[in-house]
């Protein structure tokens, strides 16, 4: 089956499926929707689509719509297009792994055609606080027009276009910020984010940069704008390739750009070269508060959006949350691909929580675990704090089995970082200094089973001890032949 076709199909499949919540009573915009939507994620209830704002009459927003569900990646399955829910997440990456493969390119529509302009708003009249924009948490610095978004962008002196999902907030009618991050910091390359990159070049050539906002297109979309590609990876091919066919797209009014025809609400601007206003903090995916300090500024040139738009947030915070969950996928299967490319066949990768540190199952070769950390190192985003390594017969997307194994293969001596690798700036753990230098480490823990002991010593010494290992195939057929004669039923159990 196909990705869902817009926002819209995709709340009616997720409805269906008992992921979604319609929400009638009056809700405030101000922090009571982000609440409930941060306790929907604690307690993996459905989303909200909240159908009565407060000072909001015949606005409509969904929150957390790609966060987690029953089970985790229920909702992420269905928006692939997938009709079973619990299909299991190492299924899932091996689907994803395909559509990364075959990239899409995107398919131009008139404008007439596009959902997304059947309301125009030209700048002199735009404001964004017309729209039921959310003061998420308490704690957060201002309301953010921009968590589950797309921000469109142009390279200055390439074709490149690029997609990413930038936090943003409202500064006032016309004005936001967008968190673009510096390209450089005290001298050293970061390129941990290619809209920053993209921004140092205009803001070098003094001009205008500009940007479109995207809220609210086909969740294959917002997927290809949070997945780490390389830089000069079209995101909007790689949309087509999870999409299953090239995404429709439609030109802005005030620039070049190109947005998802389907999308709710699409703000056209302009980011200003030379201007910093304060931005932060903000609770953030690593489950902490951020706080950045300034971020450059966007005015608005124009406003398009569908009628009656549904506007979408994303609630970022300790895992599960929109973020988490789609890139424990995401993540993993673009770690896998890239190994692949790289000649590294591994038999499993899955990123749990923040996705920020893989675990990896890999039959044991000379020299692999390096190979692998040094592959991962040059996507600059894909090892942020840390990698295990385990045996095949560990699964990867089971935290009991991954303790198991690093509480018993893992020689204690083993524990090792590798310094010197760049730091994601939004970590808790950064020191000041690392702040400074943009440079922190990984820690690396290998809990696999040295594959150069003899096998009479690994047999004697560490043979793993569970039912599939320890009795003979003519044992266990026996045994679970007579399964129902011994009483047993035929339920799967209780882990
Ligand atoms: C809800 C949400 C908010 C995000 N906010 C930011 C942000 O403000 N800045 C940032 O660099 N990345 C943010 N990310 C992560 C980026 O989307 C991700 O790193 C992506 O790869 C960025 O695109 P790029 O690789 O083209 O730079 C966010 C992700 C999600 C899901
Ligand atoms: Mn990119």
């Amino acid at each position: 089956m196909k990705a869902t076709k817009d926002l819209r199909e995709y709340l009616s499949v997720l409805e269906a499926a008992g992921e979604l919540k319609r929400i009638q009573a009056q809700v405030d915009w101000n922090q009571e929707a982000g609440a409930i939507s941060r306790l929907a994620c604690e307690k993996r209830e459905a989303a909200p689509l909240f159908e009565n704002i407060k000072d909001y009459p015949g606005h409509r927003m969904g929150a957390v719509l790609l966060g987690p569900g029953r089970p985790l990646h229920a909702r992420i399955a269905l928006a692939l297009g997938q009709e079973d829910k619990h299909i299991p997440p190492l299924k899932l990456i091996e689907i994803v792994r395909e559509r990364f493969k075959s990239p899409r390119r995107p398919v131009e529509v008139e404008a007439k055609k596009a959902p997304c302009k059947e309301v125009i708003i030209p700048g002199d009249r735009a404001n964004l606080l017309s729209f039921p924009i959310p003061q998420i948490k308490a704690l957060d610095c201002g309301r953010y027009i921009g968590t589950w978004d797309i921000v469109v962008l142009k390279d200055l002196d390439s074709n490149w276009v690029n997609w990413g999902i930038y936090r943003c907030m409202v500064k006032d009618e016309r004005n936001f910020t967008v968190l673009l991050l510096p390209a450089f910091q005290a001298g050293v390359p970061l390129l941990n984010q290619h809209g920053g990159a993209i921004f140092g070049k205009y803001e070098a050539a003094k001009k205008p940069m500009p940007v479109a906002l995207v809220i609210g297109a086909n969740p294959a979309c917002h997927f290809a704008a949070m997945t780490s590609f390389d830089y000069g990876v079209s995101e909007e091919e790689m949309a087509g390739g999870l999409y299953g066919s090239g995404v429709p797209l439609v030109k802005c009014e005030t620039s070049d750009l190109m947005v998802p025809a389907d999308a709710e609400l699409v703000v056209e601007a302009e980011v200003l070269p030379g201007v910093r206003v304060d931005e932060g903090p903000f609770g953030e995916y690593t489950g902490h508060v951020a706080h950045r300090g300034q971020a450059p500024l966007a005015r608005v040139t124009c406003i398009t959006h569908r009628r009656d738009p549904i506007f979408t947030m994303a609630n970022m915070g300790k895992p599960y949350d929109d973020c988490a969950t789609p890139r424990t996928i995401l993540h993993s299967a673009l770690v896998k691909n890239r190994l692949e490319r790289n000649g590294i066949a591994v038999k499993s990768v899955y990123y749990p929580g923040t996705t920020l540190a893989p675990i990896i199952a890999v039959k044991p070769a000379p020299a692999v675990h390096q190979k692998i950390i040094s592959t991962l190192l040059t996507a600059q985003r894909l090892l942020r704090t840390g990698i295990v390594f385990v045996d095949e017969d560990v699964d990867v997307t089971d935290l009991e089995d991954l303790w198991w194994a690093i509480t018993t293969r893992m020689h204690p001596k083993s524990y090792r970082t590798v310094d010197g690798v760049a730091a994601e700036s939004l970590m808790p753990f950064l020191t000041p200094e690392e702040r400074q230098t943009g440079e922190s480490s990984v820690w690396v823990m290998n809990a696999t089973i040295p594959y150069t002991w003899p096998e009479k010593f690994h047999a004697d010494h560490a043979a793993t001890c569970d039912y599939e290992s320890a009795w003979s195939p003519e044992v266990r057929q026996r045994v679970e032949r007579r399964w129902a004669e011994y009483g047993y039923g035929n339920g799967s159990g209780g882990r």
